[in-house]
């Protein structure tokens, strides 16, 4: 009987940990796109609408963050270390390249 007890309390304390875990993880859950050796890592990020997307540039050289459309998101020149931030408000699918090196090419998914 003990034993049995005993193991019960382990399925529960497994599954709190389980819950626990998941929450802990949603609220960690990072927008942040690195860039890093002339590419955005990860180059396809999904995010719910309303978050905040935070690009840091890794590399020695100087990279930009500008949607395709070149208005929605056009970051200032990032040197080394740093940071440029946008908020997206609305679903949809947006692609960006570097204006430095066009060949460098992201998309983040607003859902
Ligand atoms: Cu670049």
């Amino acid at each position: 009987m003990k034993r049995m007890f005993f193991g019960y309390s382990v399925v529960v304390l497994l599954i709190i940990l389980a819950i626990h875990g998941s929450v802990a993880n949603d609220k960690v859950m990072s927008n942040e796109v690195a860039i890093d050796n002339f590419s955005f890592r990860p180059d396809k990020l999904t995010v719910p609408v309303g978050a905040t997307v935070t690009w840091i540039n890794r590399d020695d050289v100087p990279h930009t963050v500008v949607s395709t459309d070149k208005k929605t998101i056009v970051s200032p020149a990032l040197n080394t270390d740093e940071k440029f931030s946008y908020t997206f408000t609305t679903a949809g699918t947006n692609d960006y390249f570097c204006s430095v090196h066009p060949h460098m090419k992201g998309t983040i998914i607003v859902q």
